[in-house]
């Protein structure tokens, strides 16, 4: 796992509450304190463990691109690719395999082409085109650090190697398929890429002129896709690399969707209440450009609120699973608490 730069304080005690292992906040005696610290040490390692193993991925996916893959290329998919991120998505994918008893292992080729979906959709989104950012995981956004030619041919290049990923992981034919299927889904034009394409439509709108009403729906529409469908998508293709039933996976849907919208609000919150340095990207960008946001349209209290809510519903929604579920409980509560 690479070191982790000042900014990266999210993985920590203090950004995970205290709570023990079976998602009870603590109180009073040092006896449950330790436990519950046992418990955050515990899930702590367990982060830091798949992080690991979903690197070790990264690079081996990085390592088999052949002599036809121009030096520049690699080079500028490494330095995106192994930057240092919370590995979000890659996480809720081995949790959620873990959570329906499947084998860790066995989710490491889908969350390893989670991470380079969302590493593409990272570098595009910091394009002059797009977002124009220069800051991206405390380091130069990848067009800064190369140029914008080269950044777009690296975040083309990161889409069909997150397929060829899992399609070369040892999951089933079947399995792998429906991986495949379900990243599709969630990264194409009704899922990720419609969100983005509405989100840029929205800013050219005058969102003065929309009723609340109005700006609630393209609030929720475009959150849902542009980040919340890569964020179920995570789920589920850790339910179906487990080999989840039917039931299992219509619950990790709800818990998915929920702490999808959970995490596009703190994104949103983190942009008004954060700074560059703890969330190593430009931050107070959203308003500057007019965007439709959480706490523009609700308020930031009520935006705050609406987390803890989504959050709570998808802590609910894995309580079937029982103590496997702990680890998605956890992260449910990291995504509220989180600071970058
Ligand atoms: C360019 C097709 C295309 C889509 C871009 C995901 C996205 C759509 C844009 C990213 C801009 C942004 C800040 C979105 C809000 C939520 C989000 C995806 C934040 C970044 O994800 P983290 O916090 O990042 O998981 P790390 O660096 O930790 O992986």
């Amino acid at each position: 796992m690479p070191s982790e730069p000042k900014h990266r304080a999210g993985l920590s005690a203090a950004s995970l509450g205290s709570e023990s292992p079976n998602g009870h906040p603590v109180s009073g005696s040092n006896g449950r304190e330790t436990a519950a610290k046992d418990g955050l040490d515990a899930f702590l390692g367990r982060w830091k463990a798949v992080a690991s193993d979903v690197e070790a991925t990264l690079v081996a996916a990085i390592d088999r691109l052949g002599d036809d893959c121009p030096a520049r290329l690699r080079e500028a998919i490494a330095y995106s690719l192994l930057a240092p991120g919370k590995r979000l998505r890659p996480i809720l994918c081995v949790f959620a395999c873990e959570a329906v008893g499947g084998d860790s292992q066995a989710a490491l080729g889908p969350a390893a082409a989670l991470e380079m979906i969302h590493c593409y959709s990272l570098i595009h989104d910091d394009l002059p085109a797009m977002d124009d950012d220069d800051l991206r995981r405390g380091r130069p956004t990848c067009h800064i650090q190369f140029d914008e030619a080269t950044a777009i041919l690296a975040g083309d290049a990161l889409q069909p190697l997150a397929f060829e990923t899992i399609l070369r992981s040892p999951l089933p034919p079947h399995a792998a398929g429906e991986a495949c299927l379900a990243l599709a889904k969630a990264a194409g034009s009704e899922g990720m890429v419609g969100g983005q394409m509405d989100d840029l439509l929205a800013e050219k709108r005058d969102s003065a002129a929309m009723s609340l009403d109005e700006q609630k729906r393209w609030l929720d529409a475009i959150h849902r896709r542009k980040t919340g469908a890569m964020i179920a998508a995570s789920v589920l293709m850790g339910g179906i690399a487990g080999g989840a039933t039917q039931e299992q996976r219509a619950a990790l849907g709800l818990y998915g969707r929920a702490i999808g919208i959970a995490f596009q609000i703190v994104d949103d919150l983190l942009d008004v209440e954060s700074t560059a340095e703890n969330t190593g990207k430009a931050t107070g960008k959203d308003s500057v450009r007019g965007k439709l946001t959480f706490p523009t349209v609700y308020g930031i209290p009520a935006s705050r609120e609406q987390a803890r809510q989504w959050v709570s519903q998808a802590i609910d929604a894995v309580a079937p699973f029982g103590e496997a579920a702990f680890p998605l409980k956890r992260l449910a509560q990291y995504i509220l608490d989180r600071s970058n």
